[in-house]
This record gives structure tokens, C-alpha cells and sequence, in this order.
């Protein structure tokens, strides 16, 4: 007999949106926008569209600016051209029933020069090169990270704005709400780790220093679109790039206490490191116990874990990402308890139709057999 999923088919309200379940497909990178324009097209209408049994989608990460981006065929949200084809997305995303945000990306570091406007060097906290030789998908293969430029304070009002004319453009192309990247080792994750914020003005040192820039720019974001529609997503404990999890407590329980000062529709938290073990030394329940508004998890769950995270009442809202990448139709897999299969990795990036549309639903596999 198989355990009763009924928990995850609630429905739910995130600030002004009411959710059909509990299912939320992660953002996943796919490298599929249009080569010119970095702007999303039909076919990337046609992938969200498929996998609309969740009852929220968030977007794969999107670059806010040119020099937000560290891997090609990225999509962005700063030009016209984006925000049309992202608007084909969230058009047939709202046709089948879904809701959908926008992630916004800076990458800060995680990037290379011919990533770059004028081939320049990539934007960080502090000068210093990503640890655990780290390496960039860039349009002519792989290569190595070098030390990036460290941001000036009277810089940092510009990506303020960036960020804002991002979060606008994403209502303006018929997105629900946005949710601010905070995690896996880009730009604001960069600021608030002590491992790769070593700047000796307000926005380094410190705890409070270290989450000083992070909280203009989810400032900025809520004055744009509301804090009622904004998300953000950390991962207090990855091991990504190099970096560790060095005063996780002393840095995340505070910064999350202040976002939930300002009321945030919700906290997308990354238990462990992503795509790697769901290990922590941080205790979440007690995370969790620092936000008011609606908890969302992700990382490794399997139907099990995400039933007991919600009937548990820890977790609001469940992100599952590489399953969806093979399974379009998840979330009625989760219900009926059908098999969940993998996906090919060599197609996860770049590349068209195969791998990334082309994955049956069960009931479709079922009448093949
Ligand atoms: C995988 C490949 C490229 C980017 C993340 C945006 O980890 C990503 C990402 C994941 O948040």
C-alpha cells in the first residue's frame, strides 16, 4: 500500500496567488534561450507548459544584466526581446493551469571574460578566485575561473537598480512574483559568505556588513513589486565553488529574522549542498522558526520526505528539481506513487528538443507498453 500524499495536494496561498498543490518545480538551468538575444522562444514555452501539474514553477535562473551571466544560452530579463519571449512562457504556463515566478541571477564571480560585455573581468565582493577549480560553460567549451574585479561600494546602487528593472520586466512579461537567487555561491551568496567577502567597508566583515548589500537589493526588489511577491532562495550550507560553511548560524538565523521582518512571501531554503548530500550543521527547524511567512524546501526529496516535511508542518512548500527534468508530469507520479525515472545528463544543457521536451508523461508511456 502506498502512503497517502493527500498533504501535498492541498491547496495553498503565497501572498496574492493560490497554488493548486504543494509541488514546486525548482528552477533548473537548461541553456536553451536564443542564441542573438539571450531571450526565451517557443520551445521553453513548450517545456514550463509540460510540467504545470506543479503547483508552482520558478523559472531557471535569468541573468538581470549582461554582466550578470556565467553560462551560455542563459536567458536574461533586460531587454524587450526577453521579456517577450519569456511572456510565450508565462502565457501557456497560466493556460495549463500553473503559476510561475522569475528567478533573478547575478553570478557575480562564477563567470569569464567572454561571458562578459566587452570581454571584461567578472564582478564579486572581493577579488579572490573561486576555490575548488572552478570552471565556466562558456560559448566555446569550458574554462578555468580566474580572480574577478571587486565591486566598488558606489557601484553597488547600480546593481540595486539592475535587479528592480529585472523584478519590473518579469511582472511586465506576466510572471506571478520573482525570487531572488541568494544561493549557490553567485553574487549575494558571495557577499554574505565570509569565504569570499573579505571587503573591510560596511559590506564585509561582519554578519550584519556581509548581508548589508543582499538586503538593498531584496529592499529594492519589494519596492518594485511588493514583498508579497517576492521570494528568495539561500543555501546557507552548500559546499559549492569552494566555499564552506563557516558562521552558517551567526550569518543565515539573522539574515532570515530580517527577512521576515519585511514580510517576504517566502524563504526557498537548499538543505545541504545542491545536487550533493542534504548533510548540515545549521539546524533548519530552528531556520525556519526565524521566518513568518511560507517555508519552502528543497534538495534530494524523495515522495517520503516531502510528505513528512508538510504533514510535520516544517515545510509549506516542496521544490523538486532534477525529477522534473524527466518527469514533465511529476506531480501526478507523486500522487499515484508511479515510477519517477531519470533523465539523460548529457542533454540537462544546451541543445533543443531532445532531452528537454521530448520526455513522456506515465499515461503516455503506459499506452506505448
Ligand atoms: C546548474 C548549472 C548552471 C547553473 C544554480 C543556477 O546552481 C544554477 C545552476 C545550476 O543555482
Amino acid at each position: 500500500m502506498s502512503r497517502d500524499a493527500r498533504a501535498l495536494f492541498e491547496s495553498f496561498e503565497l501572498g496574492p496567488i493560490r497554488l493548486a498543490n504543494r509541488i514546486v518545480m525548482a528552477p533548473l538551468t537548461r541553456s536553451r534561450a536564443l542564441e542573438e538575444t539571450s531571450a526565451p522562444h517557443g520551445l521553453n514555452a513548450e517545456y514550463y507548459a509540460q510540467r504545470a501539474s506543479a503547483g508552482l514553477i520558478v523559472s531557471e535562473a535569468t541573468n538581470i544584466t549582461p554582466e550578470g551571466k556565467g553560462y551560455a544560452f542563459t536567458p536574461g530579463i533586460f531587454s524587450q526581446d526577453q521579456v517577450e519571449g519569456w511572456r510565450l512562457v508565462t502565457r501557456s504556463v497560466h493556460a495549463a493551469g500553473s503559476k510561475i515566478l522569475l528567478q533573478l541571477w547575478h553570478v557575480g564571480r562564477i563567470s569569464h571574460p567572454s561571458l562578459q560585455p566587452g570581454g571584461q573581468l567578472p564582478v564579486a565582493p572581493s577579488a579572490i578566485a573561486p576555490g575548488g577549480e572552478a570552471t565556466a560553460f562558456t560559448e566555446d567549451g569550458i574554462k578555468p575561473i580566474g580572480t574577478p574585479r571587486a565591486l566598488r561600494a558606489d557601484e553597488l546602487p547600480r546593481l540595486v537598480a539592475d535587479y528592480r528593472t529585472a523584478a519590473k520586466n518579469a511582472i511586465a512579461a506576466g510572471f506571478d512574483g520573482v525570487e531572488i537567487h541568494a544561493a549557490n555561491a553567485y553574487l549575494l551568496d558571495q557577499f554574505l559568505r565570509p569565504g569570499a567577502n573579505h571587503r573591510t567597508d560596511e559590506y564585509g566583515g561582519s554578519p550584519e556588513n556581509r548581508r548589508r548589500f543582499p538586503l538593498m537589493v531584496v529592499d529594492g526588489v519589494i519596492a518594485e513589486v511588493g514583498a508579497d511577491r517576492t521570494g528568495i532562495r539561500i543555501s546557507p550550507v552548500n559546499k559549492l565553488y569552494g566555499l564552506d560553511d563557516a558562521e552558517a548560524k551567526e550569518t543565515f538565523m539573522p539574515f532570515v529574522a530580517e527577512l521576515s521582518k519585511r514580510r517576504l512571501a517566502y524563504v526557498h531554503l537548499i538543505e545541504g549542498t545542491t545536487r550533493g548530500p542534504r548533510d548540515s550543521t545549521l539546524d533548519f527547524q530552528a531556520l525556519r522558526r526565524e521566518f513568518v511567512g511560507a517555508w519552502m524546501v528543497n534538495n534530494g526529496y524523495t515522495r517520503d520526505l516531502a510528505i513528512d516535511a508538510v504533514e510535520s508542518g516544517y515545510a509549506d512548500l516542496v521544490c523538486f528539481g532534477r525529477a522534473f527534468i524527466g518527469n514533465p508530469d511529476l506531480a501526478a507520479r507523486l500522487r499515484d506513487d508511479l515510477p519517477i525515472v531519470g533523465s539523460n545528463e548529457d542533454t540537462w544543457y544546451g541543445g533543443g528538443a531532445d532531452g528537454y521536451t521530448s520526455y513522456p508523461r506515465a499515461a503516455e508511456t503506459a499506452v506505448a507498453r
